[in-house]
């Protein structure tokens, strides 16, 4: 009989911190819970998850979606509260009004610890993601149990109710939004070619630009998804939000840049995460 404890290989590292995905499927793995959980295995967390709904797409596009009903997703969320507690946890594409109040709710009773709150509303070009009349209320709620929230710029507008059209409509943004209770607001300026993509935080006394260098790629599907996972990765790490945003913004890049020439389907291809880790830093 083997003893596969003596075996010389598969010798056993120190237990990882655990982070939490509260985010949409997409089969095309680009975005959504696939991209956080490559994200966080490179970052060396281990990632667990709860499905708020499926979408089938590919690099082109989202074809169908399905919202989980909420008792689905507080179960997933009890089942891992009770055995596998998350250090930090991200929400994404929440997929229905009633699970945005139901994460405001657990949020609320200290739930949901260091959490990252990525609004999504709308996607980059402007259309919205899913209704409900007070989305935006619920979502001004959750973000008072935040630690952090990451609003691109048509969500942004959306939030606070004005256009944002320059870096300064972006500070006032990010100065509002973080009244209403997280820690850190950061306003993602997105992808105008042949400028930085900047982004604009605030943690409620300074405002620091989070600066990188534009990459000529069409492969940017999860940009936002890996922006937030790697955040509450470094926030389960034991990082402060704000020096948590600034190395996922490195890690985003390296990601971006690393699957800049990949050609996986023939619309927005995915960024490589698995290779983007802290190990890789140095080639940034
Ligand atoms: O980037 C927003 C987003 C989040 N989650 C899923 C998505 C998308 C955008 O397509 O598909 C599953």
């Amino acid at each position: 009989m083997t003893d596969h404890l003596s075996s010389p290989q598969g010798a056993s590292g120190p237990t990882p911190k655990v982070a939490l995905t509260i985010a949409a499927t997409d089969s095309g793995a680009g975005a959504g819970i696939a991209a956080d959980l490559r994200t966080f295995a490179a970052l060396g967390v281990f990632g667990t998850l709860a499905v708020t709904a499926v979408t089938a797409q590919n690099t082109l596009g989202v074809r169908e979606f399905l919202g989980m009903p909420p008792s689905i997703v507080e179960a997933q969320l009890d089942a891992l509260w009770e055995d596998l507690p998350a250090g930090a946890a991200k929400t994404g594409m929440l997929g229905s009004t009633d699970v945005v109040k139901l994460l405001a709710s657990r949020g609320a009773a200290g739930m949901l610890p260091h959490l990252v709150v990525d609004p999504v509303l709308v996607s980059s070009s402007g259309k919205p993601i899913f209704g409900g009349e007070d989305l935006a209320g619920a979502y001004r709620e959750l973000f008072g149990c935040a630690a952090v929230v990451t609003p691109n710029l048509p969500e942004a507008a959306l939030l606070t109710g004005r256009p944002i059209a320059d870096l300064e409509a972006m500070e006032a943004a990010a100065r509002e939004l973080q009244g209403l209770g997280p820690s850190l607001v950061v306003v993602k300026g997105g992808r105008r070619r042949d400028t930085d993509a900047v982004d604009v935080a605030f943690d409620g006394r300074s405002v620091t630009l989070l600066r990188a260098p534009w990459i000529d790629t069409p492969n940017v599907h999860g940009t936002g998804c890996t922006f937030a996972a790697a955040i509450a990765a470094n926030m389960a790490l034991g990082l402060e939000p704000l020096q948590a945003a600034l190395s996922a913004k490195d890690f985003v890049t390296r990601a971006i840049r690393g699957g800049s020439r990949w050609q996986l389907g023939t619309g927005h291809g995915p960024l490589d995460q698995t290779g983007a880790g802290p190990a890789r830093a140095d080639t940034a």
